[in-house]
């Protein structure tokens, strides 16, 4: 049996932990990662008849059953993934009942994974029935993003409108916009629900005045789209109280979409 620390899927919960904590997105214990695995990758790594505990859920997650996921520990901080891996991340698989996780590996200090779960889990099988090949959901505090929420209108339409006009590839990378929840109490199976339904038509979810989630096929994708947000969210915080004598025009916008053919949200343009 290969050692778990070299296996791919930990470093790449390292290296985004670590990334994303040194962008300042990710303070204290804020931020959470879970990561779909295939059982075969695992199989490398952990003799996957050996449970560690058994730890519920709190919620049904039915079509997940059986599937493995690598997830940072709750009140853990991505300040310290690297350094100690075992501690802060577990390997859990869903178990038969659907409302219980076995543990095969990790949260090695007695922990257990984010109490952010449900949102995570549930936003897992909201991507997977829209695209089978989704296995990241993210949660951060990226801070012009967060900023961006006290001094923009929450709507999804007009925030992901903002988004687009600050800079120019933003339409691209993502077409399929940002949704927006309300504030909520975190930590809930409410907030989940509400994510996962946002998550069925778009691959980002801002939760007002707390944070942004991300879903995609890869640790990249995934990463790539909060921080293509954010990096809008700072160019929207650096301009946003100066006269605005310059602007990406909708029909630049839709210019753009089109020349590089993406599935964009044509009713959030102002067009004609
Ligand atoms: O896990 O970010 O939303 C810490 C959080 C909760
Ligand atoms: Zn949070």
């Amino acid at each position: 049996m290969k050692d778990i620390l070299t296996a791919p899927f930990v470093k790449e919960m390292c290296d985004t932990t670590a990334n994303m904590y040194r962008l300042g997105w990710d303070e204290r214990n804020g931020g959470n990662i879970s990561y779909l695995l295939e059982e075969a990758e695992v199989a490398e790594y952990l003799d996957l008849n050996h449970v560690l505990r058994t730890i519920p859920t709190g919620f049904e997650a039915k079509p997940l059953i059986g599937k493995y996921f690598i997830v940072t520990g709750t009140g853990k901080y991505f300040k310290n993934v690297q350094s100690d891996p075992a501690a802060n991340l577990g390997i859990i698989r869903i178990a038969e009942d659907g409302t219980t996780a076995d543990l095969l590996w990790g949260y090695s200090d007695g922990g257990k994974f984010t109490s952010e779960l449900p949102a995570h889990l549930m936003s897992h099988m909201a991507r997977l029935s829209v695209d089978p090949e989704n296995r990241v959901v993210m949660h951060s505090h990226p801070t012009h993003t967060l900023a961006m929420n006290y001094v923009h209108p929450l709507d999804e339409k007009e925030l992901t409108h903002t988004l687009w006009e600050m800079c120019t590839e933003c339409i691209v990378v993502f077409p399929d916009g940002v949704g927006v929840l309300p504030w909520m109490l975190c930590g809930t199976n409410s907030i989940g629900e509400a994510t996962a339904e946002k998550m069925k038509t778009y691959r980002l979810v801002i939760w007002g005045m707390h944070g942004i989630y991300g879903a995609g096929r890869t640790m990249d994708e995934t990463f790539g789209l909060i921080e293509t947000v954010e990096k809008a969210a700072q160019i929207y915080m650096l301009t946003c109280n100066r006269p605005r004598i310059n602007t990406i025009r909708d029909d630049q916008l839709q210019e753009i979409a089109e020349a590089f053919g993406v599935a964009y949200r044509k009713d959030f343009l102002r067009l004609e």
